[in-house]
């Protein structure tokens, strides 16, 4: 336990601590930090150490927990699910230059999610640093780049609890995102600078909503439109504002999108409403908004696409209105008009000024064909998406790492509360388990399933560790289907032939969950399957189902 507390009494009682430095030793910067951390409920610490962190873990509070990661892609992918699950900041302390970059390859799906993490790595003593001995983080701030908001290393040891402090407020300020601190370890048991309590006390707040003159012109461009059309991304559900789309979405009859390549729900997949999520490609996308004038794209950039489709951006003779809390993505875009700002207020304003209109009611989508033609030996992708629909519990989490089922499963899940569902924003692979734990220890009360390939499902494979060390009961559903499906169709899409490296045969999850700690289940008809995942559902363990699919 530290003794911030008490030595902060002391210290501010202390009339000569401000004149005299030499009275501060009182409160270390290590219980300085600690106490920072725990006035913003950062007392989960994500990690895997090294000999520059020792300091830092030492005596650790008993209000703290660490969670280990056995790779540091592991061990951010759980914060990243923790960060977003919570809607809060997430707490992440990596070793030096080599953990830092294990953990890059989910530094891009952090930033590109906006997930608010404060990464931490641990440095070399400041004394030897230029020396450049064994574990020293050389050019420590470069290293992240781009992948972080900012990147610092406290320019002092008194300097340590002020960095944390802007890692943990910029973390947090509009777009949240990834900081990293690169802090050497001499520094923890430095004094703290006199009034370092007072960092404490500090709020910030970047809360901006649109002006008044904004937001008319808005809603007077809505109400006058024939045909307009709802695109709907991660940041919606990111900002807990789904309640305000379907009020939105109800007053002005408007269609619904997902954002392509949505990394997050943002709108029930059972309204009626819905219509699909869009596909990564520029002509898709015009083909698919075709005849709407007025296309109002929140809390997504426009647009995140994937396959080069050469074509138009939006089809002809229609506006773009963008509402964002990046400006990065504002600013990118290459056509349309967008507004920075708080994406939950703004849809409340919205939703509460727009008037109601008696345009038709959108159509309704056509349900998938439930009459599979299975073929012996292994489940199609639809069966498995099907047997999830019917057998989980309706407010499940799904965590997709599936690359080539992602259009399955949205056409076939029932996504329909709030924060159900994740996927790497920037396709970096190695999410689906990490991000499945996190998630599942953000929302003990709601059952998370992992929907993860075979491919995808061997970045992170160590997560099963954590999973059977923390009780972390997820469920980690593998689609085996002995090959990055995903590539082969990007190869077809490429028309690029006898591509080596696509093929993944002979791996066993159920003898690697075991190895790990974790039960094992394979199935390989639709029976099996069911069975299976009604029995994980039943008890309270981690399992990994092991799914043979037809490629
Ligand atoms: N490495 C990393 C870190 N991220 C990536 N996105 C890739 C490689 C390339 N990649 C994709 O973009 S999809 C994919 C790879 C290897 C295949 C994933 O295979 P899977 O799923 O078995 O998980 P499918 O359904 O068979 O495609
Ligand atoms: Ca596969």
């Amino acid at each position: 336990m530290t003794t911030f507390g008490e030595s902060t009494e002391a210290a501010k009682s202390s009339p000569s601590t401000d004149s005299n430095p030499g009275q501060a030793a009182m409160t270390s910067v290590h219980s300085a930090s600690y106490a920072l951390l725990r006035r913003h409920g950062l007392t989960t610490i994500f990690g895997n150490p090294g000999s520059n962190e020792l300091p830092f873990l030492k005596n650790f509070p008993s209000d703290f927990r660490y969670i280990l990661g056995l790779h540091e892609g592991v061990v951010l992918g759980m914060a990243d699910g923790f960060a977003q699950a919570t809607r809060r900041p997430a707490f992440v302390n990596l070793h030096a230059a080599a953990g830092t970059g294990n953990a890059m390859g989910a530094m891009t799906n952090a930033i590109a999610s906006h997930s608010p993490l404060i990464i931490t790595a641990g440095q070399q003593v400041r004394g030897m640093i230029g020396m450049e001995p064994m574990l020293t983080n050389v050019d420590a701030s470069l290293l992240p780049r781009p992948l972080v908001k900012w990147s610092y290393e406290p320019a002092s040891p008194q300097d340590v609890p002020r960095a944390l402090s802007q890692a943990i407020h910029l973390a947090s300020l509009p777009p949240n995102g990834p900081v990293y601190l690169s802090i050497p370890y001499d520094d923890w048991d430095a004094p703290a600078a006199p009034q370092t309590h007072l960092l404490a006390e500090r709020s910030v707040t970047g809360e901006t909503v649109p002006t008044r003159q904004t937001l008319d012109d808005l809603v007077a461009r809505l109400e006058g439109a024939r045909n307009p059309v709802l695109v709907l991304g991660p940041d919606v559900d990111a900002a807990a504002a789904q309640h305000a789309a379907i009020a939105l979405a109800e007053k002005q009859r408007l269609p619904v999108w997902i954002a392509p390549s949505s990394a997050r729900c943002p709108f029930p997949t059972t309204h009626p409403f819905f219509q699909g999520i869009l596909p990564a490609g520029m002509a898709s996308i015009s083909r698919l908004l075709e005849g709407h004038d007025l296309i109002l794209v929140i809390g997504a950039p426009v647009f995140r696409y994937h396959q080069f489709e050469p074509g138009r951006f939006i089809p002809d003779g229609a506006t773009v209105f963008n509402i964002t809390c990046d400006p990065q993505e504002a600013a990118r875009a290459p056509v349309g008009n967008a507004i920075v700002a708080d994406i939950r207020r703004t849809l409340e304003m919205l939703a509460v000024e727009s008037p109601i209109v008696d345009r038709s009611p959108p159509r309704i989508r056509p349900r998938p064909a439930r009459d599979h033609h299975p073929k012996p030996g292994a489940l199609l992708p639809q069966e498995v998406f099907d047997i999830l629909a019917d057998t989980a519990p309706s407010d499940a989490i799904y965590v997709n790492e599936s690359t080539s089922t992602t259009g399955i499963l949205w056409e076939r899940l029932p996504l329909r509360e709030p924060g159900s569902y994740y996927f790497p924003a920037a396709g970096g692979l190695g999410f689906g388990i990490p991000v499945a734990l996190g998630v599942q220890l953000a929302c003990p009360d709601r059952r998370v399933i992992g929907v993860i390939g075979d491919g995808s499902a061997n970045f992170s494979i160590t997560g099963l560790w954590t999973a059977a060390q923390e009780r972390i009961p997820a469920i980690f559903v593998i689609l085996n289907n002995g090959t990055y499906g995903a590539l082969r169709w990007f190869a077809d899409v490429l028309e690029v032939k006898d591509v080596p490296g696509l093929d993944v045969p002979g791996i066993d999850f159920c003898a690697l969950a075991q190895g790990y700690g974790v039960r094992g289940v394979r199935a390989n008809t639709a029976r099996g399957f069911q069975d299976a995942l009604t029995e994980a559902l039943a008890g309270q363990e981690p399992v990994l189902i092991e799914v043979l699919t037809h490629a």
